[in-house]
């Protein structure tokens, strides 16, 4: 039987387009990732890593998946759920969130990648096995101080590569007409065929979600994004009942119940979740589950070399973000066709880390 034997973990910063909020002001922009290679007594390495927390978080995020990973030695792989239940408890008597909840997802990916190996079955079809391609929307940039002249280009640039759908940050103007003026520039840049998403990071009021998300509906809109505070669930069902655009959100909320309290409510059309929040790929697919219980769709977020096992593996999945900032990490990312993303039929996550772009994105 195989045993987890011993673990490594690095501290890396992949450069990236200027992003959100986390971005560091006298720093170039860049993602932290903080790597795992976790591997067993048999010779099988599996591969994670944990991310999405604030740049002054990233040595304790280290600190965290180091602690966590050694609890897991001597520990039969295959036991997925109770190893990660064992985690929960080691990290903060069952009830923790914030950083040691991205370190357990980590390791709990890592560990998804060893049962793939040693069964000999990619994960998505471990997970569920739906299809094999899935529908991407291009995130990697529109970010708030993109340049309202530079939308269209960029927009048609994305087209150009092939994606079909993209996403746009709204939010960060000084007036609803210019919050509108860059979604009316991006639609007469890519034409009606594209599917548009804009993402509000919390950023407004349940006023101006419903005065601002009415006047946007006019330029086709696939959904609306965390438009107010993600823990006002009654300002969010007001939200997505005054609008006819589909809410989506879900990022930020840690864990499975909230997703309980949300689809009650009726809160959200589209349910978005987090990988290193919710805490792993279990957890990720029983959220996914429930979504479905509700007749509501699902959508991923971040880090879609992972997530694509999970939304491949459900009938509720509609949309995979293609956000590149991880991809750097690998050998092979994996590979998008005519806008979609064609799943590794390789063992485990069919992803293998590329030790040079570790060795020279890494910190300290
Ligand atoms: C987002 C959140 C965190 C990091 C990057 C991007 C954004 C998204 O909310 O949904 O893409
Ligand atoms: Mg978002």
């Amino acid at each position: 039987m195989s045993r987890i034997q011993s673990f490594e973990t690095h501290v890396v910063a992949v450069p990236r387009e200027a992003g959100p909020s986390t971005d560091i002001a006298d720093k170039p922009p860049a993602t932290v990732f903080v790597t795992l290679q976790l591997r067993t007594n048999d010779g099988i390495e599996g591969i994670g890593h944990a991310t999405l927390v604030p740049w002054s978080m990233n040595n304790a995020l280290k600190a965290a998946v180091d602690a966590l990973a050694q609890e897991v030695v001597g520990r039969n792989p295959m036991d997925i759920e109770s190893i990660v239940t064992d985690l929960y408890w080691a990290a903060g008597a069952g009830s923790t969130a914030g950083v040691a909840v991205h370190a357990i997802a980590g390791i709990e990916v890592a560990l998804w990648d060893i049962r793939g190996k040693i069964t000999g079955q990619p994960v998505h079809k471990l997970l569920g096995g739906f299809t094999d391609r899935l529908k991407v929307y291009a995130s990697g940039s529109f970010w708030r101080p993109h340049r309202p002249e530079d939308i269209p280009e960029t927009g048609q640039a994305f087209v150009e590569q092939g994606f079909r759908a993209m996403k746009l940050r709204l939010g960060g103007e000084s007036s609803p007409a210019k919050e509108i003026e860059r979604l009316r520039l991006l639609r007469e840049a890519v034409g009606d065929d594209i599917d548009l998403m804009v993402d509000i990071n919390r950023g407004w009021s349940v006023n101006q979600a419903v005065t601002i998300g009415k006047q946007l509906e006019e330029y086709g809109l696939y959904w609306l994004e965390d438009p107010i505070d993600h823990l006002d669930l009654e300002g969010q069902a007001r939200v997505a009942d005054a609008l006819t655009v589909p809410i989506a959100a879900g990022e930020y909320h840690y864990g499975i119940e909230p997703f309980r309290y949300m689809l009650e409510r009726r809160s959200i059309d589209i349910v978005m979740i987090d990988l290193m929040r919710v805490g792993g790929l279990t957890r990720w697919m029983k959220v996914a589950h429930l979504a479905e219980s509700f007749n509501v769709p699902v959508v991923s977020h971040l880090v879609p070399e992972f997530l694509c096992h999970a939304m491949a593996a459900i009938p509720n999945g509609i949309y995979t973000e293609y956000m590149p900032w991880s991809l750097p990490l690998y050998k092979e990312p994996p590979k998008i066709e005519d806008g979609e993303l064609v799943l590794p039929q390789t063992p485990g996550l069919g992803l293998e880390f590329d030790e040079d772009a570790i060795r020279l994105y890494r910190m300290g």
